[in-house]
């Protein structure tokens, strides 16, 4: 069955015409082809997102395509978007690694008809269709509340270490539209708590071992470090991870963005005190409804917020908890 095409043409009387793939598809009686471009393939997070967005595609009539880097990675997921550009589906979503740099390339997909939804993370401000800046052309951002996330975390470590102490956020890099919202709730919370000091953040590159072995850096230099805030997924792991080569869990208080199956034998073990698990299956779903409402002609709200479920202990087994853990 023909879905993708790059050129197509038909011979009509009077000679060659060529059509552009998606009126040849509309054309045809064909169904919209939407485009999925993960921050990265392999993290369970945008995993459990193209779940999402499958089961959105199924119910709506809808392909799918899901194309990305293996990397958390402007340099390598621009190359992935220009492709995917070239082949101009019906609509793309995206969870744009940098702020700033998708800004140039996703303006050429917009220009070229293709109408761009942003997915986890935003370019420019994240506030779309203002007729301000120019970087507001996509129709609509999905995502969870990062820096209300941020300040749950904050609020979870405060309680966790009896409010006082010091804690630092392990962080994946600056110009991450999500994480970096999520260390300003942390550290515009922490303000509230006197006692509670916030060293200097450190940025892993989304490296779960390099993010374990600064723990043990920081611990080094602040035997009497109280928590930290891993802001994703291999922030969060790898903050576990050190801990417990450091022998220091229980000791250090660890919170953590994202909720991985493995995350589950953390909690349990007490690696880990708590779990903010954003709801990654609802932000694919949303985003290809809202990309399929688009192009029926509706119109669609410039941001769609999704929810979080706070894990720890206690609630990790109940099943209306459970099914929020993240797919691998
Ligand atoms: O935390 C998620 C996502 O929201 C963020 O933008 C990047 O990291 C994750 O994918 C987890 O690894």
């Amino acid at each position: 069955m023909k879905r993708w095409i790059n050129t197509v043409a038909v011979v009509v009387t009077l000679g060659l015409v060529a059509l552009s793939p998606i009126k040849l598809a509309l054309a045809a009686g064909n169904k919209y082809t939407i485009a999925l471009i993960p921050g990265l393939t392999t993290d369970p997070f945008y995993i459990t997102m193209h779940k999402g967005a499958q089961a959105a595609a199924q119910a709506l009539g809808v392909d799918l395509v899901f194309q990305g880097a293996p990397e958390f990675n402007p340099v390598t997921q621009v190359p992935v978007l220009n492709a995917v550009t070239a082949r101009h589906p019906s609509a793309i979503l995206i969870a744009p690694t940098d702020k700033v740099q998708l800004v140039a390339p996703l303006k050429t997909a917009s220009e070229a008809g293709i109408p761009v939804i942003t997915v986890d993370t935003f370019i420019g401000n994240g506030h779309y269709q203002t007729g301000t800046g120019d970087a507001d052309f996509p129709l609509c951002y999905v995502a969870s509340d990062n820096v209300l996330g941020g300040e749950i975390a904050a609020r979870a470590l405060a309680k966790a270490i009896g409010d006082k102490g010091k804690v630092y956020v392990s962080n994946v890099k600056p110009g991450i539209s999500t994480t970096d919202q999520r260390e300003q709730g942390f550290k515009e919370e922490m303000k509230k708590h006197s006692s509670i000091t916030v060293l200097e953040t450190q940025f892993n590159d989304d490296d779960a071992n390099k993010a374990a072995s600064q723990f043990q850096s920081v611990l080094a230099r602040n035997p009497d470090l109280a928590g930290v805030f891993g802001a994703n997924l291999f922030s969060a792991m790898g903050a576990s991870n050190g801990a417990k080569q450091a022998h220091s869990t229980g000791k250090v208080k660890v919170v953590a963005f994202d909720a991985p199956a493995s995350i589950v034998p953390e909690l349990k073990a007490g690696n880990v005190d708590i779990a903010i698990a954003q709801h990654p299956a609802e932000i694919g779903y949303f985003g290809v409804v809202a990309a399929y409402a688009h192009l029926a002609g509706q119109s669609v709200p410039p941001l769609i917020g999704t929810g979080f479920t706070v894990i720890d202990k206690g609630n990790v087994d109940d099943p209306n908890v459970k099914r929020f853990i993240y797919s691998d």
